[in-house]
């Protein structure tokens, strides 16, 4: 399984709902919060190709968007292999 990595800040809901589908498929992610933490946010947005929201989510190194784009994969039945890849 590809590495996940999500970037979240603390009182996001938007972030616990793209945690809580990970979870829920038993995918582990590596969690960057940046809520007190402004450089990991700037090199978020510059990795993010200038998105400025959180969640950001990257499954290895394709960049997947925020909760909504996650959940569309999900739906469209395309997560899984996107994972494995
Ligand atoms: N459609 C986006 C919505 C993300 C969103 O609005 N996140 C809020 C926090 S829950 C946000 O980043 N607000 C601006 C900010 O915190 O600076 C998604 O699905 O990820």
């Amino acid at each position: 399984m590809k590495p996940v990595t999500i970037y979240t800040t603390r009182t996001c809901g938007f972030c616990r709902m793209a945690k809580a589908l990970l979870s829920k498929k038993a995918v582990p992610f590596e969690e960057i919060d940046v809520t007190f933490d402004e450089a990991s946010r700037t090199e978020m947005t510059a990795k993010a190709g200038g998105r400025t929201t959180v969640p950001q989510i990257w499954i290895g190194e394709q960049h997947i968007g925020g909760c909504d784009d996650l959940y569309e994969l999900e739906y469209a039945g395309k997560l899984d292999a996107l994972l494995e890849a």
